[in-house]
């Protein structure tokens, strides 16, 4: 299990000597607050031994005993709320309100949904089939650990996003190893340390800092990949896994376009708009990047968000209330949204407010207003993930979908109308993993419906049934009570019991009916 040394930061050797540490930064100050081993391929194998021994007996607990350890944790998360909170802050930037709504939520209600869920998304199921060569025998369903699943995140969210996963992977029985991202890692130590606390037995949970390459050891070892981050990395993790045909899960990058149509609630769209692009710096996979609004309500849309954004306070976060848009968290993000805005403008884009990074200590970029926006500029078109929000006018609601739907992506979008009728019907004609009316980002909460991304956004779901099952192996079971000595399919064939047959499938399937 890596440690972290707190600051003053030193260069820390993993215990091989093989790699250097990775300091770690506060994105809001630039100071360096830790140093985290950088763990090299052996040292993952290690971890990987290690949490191999420990799946059967933690599998053996059953749901209640695995469930009594993952309640214990959610107490416990409620009980360090301010601690998690300010660990998280300090890595990221992010704001108090941003930490404790989209990470301590989060983790307090997952802990609770996958201890109370596991047994019923598990359960084994009792089949009754319809093939007639098969009546009669009992035919049985189960979801079996994967084993071991290696959980690698981004930095965005990096208790909700990172260790998140983890939890139904728990639940379900496996071992897991949770390779943070090397921006943030001590989010993921402090929870193996709470995980600990709350009795978990040694290797079941283990976390693995490391960069990239410690993320592609872990590939080389665990039996299912959960990956968060971009879709470039996301395509390498999966060839990777090609080469020992590891199951992969990938939650990727998005660019969530939001439709307001002439007759939405204008005020609340412009609210939304300005909070849904701009919370947690606008670094949220399923962030607004892109708004289409119908013509006849345009100016008034936009000078309304204008007005918003531009109030919006901006700083290092200081506690709770102080400001609403914290710092971009890792460095190479600020290069991706300067680009973005240098492009639109070059491209003949206006900037309403914002457009510029902040000067002084810390990383930060302005909340940004950009209209005059079209599909030829980057910031429509690439994930800009940052404090932006361009918006385009658009003749009707068909133009907008036709927009919204020329993306690569499609991890979510939302549609702002006071028709919800007609809202549910477009909704199904845009291609996204989740479509909100009326709101966006909440039915992240909800982790009774699946989440995941359509086209290069992603593969498979987190949340509902699906989020759990994923984390098992299917296993089918046949069990033969009563039976003949010998079934008429078996040995020797015969020109007359075949016949026979072909008459009976004929009888069967002959007129499409029984199918
Ligand atoms: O992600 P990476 P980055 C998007 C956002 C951002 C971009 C890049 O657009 O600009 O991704 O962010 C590990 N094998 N999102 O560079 O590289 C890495 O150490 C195995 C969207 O941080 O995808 C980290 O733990 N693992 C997103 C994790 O992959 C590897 C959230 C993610 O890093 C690896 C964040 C390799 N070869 C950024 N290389 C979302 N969907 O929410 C790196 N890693």
């Amino acid at each position: 299990m890596a440690s972290v040394d707190e600051a003053p930061a030193v260069a820390t050797n993993g215990s091989n000597g093989v790699a250097a540490g990775i300091p770690v930064e506060n994105p809001a100050t630039g100071a360096v607050i830790a140093t985290v081993p950088n763990l090299s391929a052996a040292e993952v194998a290690e971890l990987a031994a290690k949490a191999r021994a420990a799946q059967a007996g933690w599998e053996a607990l059953g749901f209640e005993g695995r469930g009594a350890i993952l309640n214990r944790a959610q107490r416990w998360v409620m009980d360090h709320a301010d601690r998690i909170i300010e660990t998280i802050v300090s890595e990221t930037g992010k704001t108090y309100e941003d930490a404790q709504l989209a990470e301590i939520a989060y983790a307090g209600s997952a802990f609770g949904f996958w201890a109370k869920h596991a047994p019923e998304f598990l359960a084994d199921e009792r089949v009754r089939t319809e093939s007639v060569f098969v009546k009669g025998k009992k035919l049985v369903v189960r979801y079996a650990p994967v084993g071991l699943v290696g959980v690698i995140g981004p930095w965005n969210f990096p208790l909700t996003n990172s260790f998140g996963d983890c939890i139904p992977a728990l639940a379900a029985g496996n071992t897991v190893i949770l390779k943070p991202s090397e921006v943030t890692p001590l989010t993921s130590l402090l929870m193996a340390e709470g995980m600990r606390e709350c009795g978990i037995p040694e290797g079941v949970f283990q976390v693995a800092t490391g960069d990239g390459e410690t993320g592609g050891a872990l590939v080389d070892e665990a039996d299912l990949i959960m990956f968060t981050g971009s879709t470039k990395t996301g395509r390498k993790v999966l060839a990777r896994a090609a080469e020992t045909i590891t199951p992969v899960q990938l939650e990727l990058g998005g660019k969530d376009p939001m439709i307001v149509l002439r007759d939405a609630d204008l005020e609340r769209a412009a609210n939304a708009a300005a909070y849904y692009s701009m919370n947690n710096g606008g670094q949220v996979c399923i962030s607004t990047e892109r708004v289409y609004v119908e013509a006849p309500v345009y100016d008034e849309f936009v000078d309304k968000v204008t007005e918003k954004v531009r109030g919006l306070r901006q700083g290092e976060p200081t506690g709770f209330g102080t400001v609403e848009v914290g710092a971009v968290i890792f460095p190479p993000q600020l290069d991706i949204v300067e680009r973005h805005v240098a492009d639109a403008r070059a491209k003949g884009a206006t900037v309403l407010t914002g457009g510029r990074a902040r000067e002084g200590a810390g990383r930060f970029y302005e909340p940004t207003v950009l209209v005059g926006v079209d599909h030829t500029m980057a910031c429509m078109t690439e994930e800009t993930f940052g404090p932006t929000l361009p918006i385009m006018k658009v003749a009707d609601a068909e133009e907008a979908l036709r927009l919204a739907n020329d993306s690569p992506y499609g991890l979510q979008a939302s549609l702002w109308t006071k028709d919800t009728a007609r809202g549910e019907q477009l909704a199904r004609r845009v291609e996204a993993g989740a479509v909100t009316v009326n709101d966006a980002q909440v039915n992240y909460a909800a982790l009774e419906v699946p989440m995941g991304g359509w086209k290069t956004s992603g593969l498979g779901t987190r949340h509902g049934a699906g989020g759990i099952r994923k984390y098992t192996k299917q296993q089918a079971i046949l069990v033969t009570k009563l039976a003949p000595k010998k079934d008429p399919h078996m040995f020797p064939y015969s020109a007359r019991k075949s016949r026979l047959l072909g008459r009976a499938l004929k009888f069967l399937y002959g007129r499409g009916k029984r199918a």
